[in-house]
């Protein structure tokens, strides 16, 4: 376990959503996107909710995604039902939302279990958060896509991440990225950071909130997986192998395919009790950052698959970490 570099600050209040906050069948409450969108801060979250038949063994009979709202993004307030969910013949279900505004439209980014794989699902959100208009949808195995929240070189970007399970030696995945002219046909792809430079990873990494303008580049998170084989029963699993950390990098302002720097350390890594102890235990998944106008960052962050968490830092600082060599 890597420990991490003491500079983002976990907020008091800690988990800042968990299923006693929800009026309606939620188990766990996690992997959130968060905007502030004309002032008022908005979180779509992943519940997985019991019910019957259950798709694993704890119970958990699906996936919906609810809305909450918040004045100061730290006490949230949830709608009284969930507001999406797709399920159908083919579908399985959605999950992991990551939110981004472009020219004042609204649009989420989901992950969609299909019986044909993993596809990565690009949508608008339409009225106060009434239904997604899906755009557009991968083919299998992509996820964790993120919109950059302005167009780059006249292109909508995207970062993602593929699975390539026969070509890269196993479960060993790589940062992607791909552009579209009208957020439905993506092409172009190169690739941005490969999992093998990333020092606290010896398994995958994938995008996790959205990135960030900032003078310096396009700031934004990553996770990034540790495999301890050594590691048995973790949490509400038999066998739960993964340790999951939070890590940062700058972006080329006007090629984000280029690594300007990248934190050499997670900026979180699990540590608190409920960072440790939940249906996955030593899970940090970030989903949403928001750079307030005093310089502050706010990470939004699903930890242990369980609950949602917030923890903030200074703008400069995190810059000055992707720069340190
Ligand atoms: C990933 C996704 C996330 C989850 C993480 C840790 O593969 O399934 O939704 O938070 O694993 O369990």
């Amino acid at each position: 376990m890597f420990e991490e570099i003491p500079l983002l600050v976990r907020a008091e209040e800690n988990p800042i959503l968990s299923k006693k906050d929800i009026s309606y069948n939620a188990a766990l409450i996690f992997n959130a996107g968060v905007i502030k969108y004309h002032g008022t801060y908005y979180m779509v979250f992943r519940n997985d909710y019991l019910g019957y038949p259950p798709i694993n063994k704890v119970g958990i009979g699906g996936v919906n995604l609810g809305v909450a709202r918040s004045k100061d993004g730290i006490h949230w307030i949830p709608n009284d039902k969930p507001a999406f969910e797709m399920h159908d013949d083919e579908i399985e279900r959605m999950y992991d939302p990551r939110l981004t505004v472009i020219d004042d439209e609204i649009y989420i980014c989901f992950a969609v279990d299909t019986k044909h794989g993993v596809r990565g699902g690009i949508g608008k959100v339409i009225g106060d958060f009434e239904r997604v208009e899906v755009i557009s949808m991968s083919v299998p195995d992509n996820r964790n896509m993120v919109l950059f929240p302005e167009k780059i070189n006249g292109m909508y970007v995207r970062l993602e991440r593929p699975f390539p399970v026969y070509s890269r030696g196993g479960d060993y995945f790589d940062i992607w990225m791909s552009d579209s002219a009208d957020l439905k046909y993506w092409g172009n792809s190169k690739l941005v950071l490969g999992a093998e430079k990333v020092p606290y990873c010896n398994n995958k990494i994938g995008p996790a909130a959205p990135p960030i303008k900032t003078e310096k580049g396009w700031l934004t998170t990553f996770h990034a997986v540790e495999l301890d084989p050594n590691r048995g029963k973790n949490g509400w699993e038999e066998k739960w192998q993964k340790i999951y950390y939070a890590g940062i990098m700058l972006l080329d302002l006007k090629d984000p395919s280029k690594v300007i720097g990248f934190s050499k350390l997670p900026i979180l890594a699990p540590k608190a009790p409920y960072e440790r102890e939940g249906y996955r235990n030593d899970v940090i998944f970030p989903g949403g950052m928001i750079l307030e106008d005093d310089g502050e960052v706010k990470i939004y962050y699903g930890a242990a698959d369980t609950v949602e968490c917030l923890a903030t830092a200074k703008l400069d600082d995190l810059i000055n970490l992707c720069l340190k060599k």
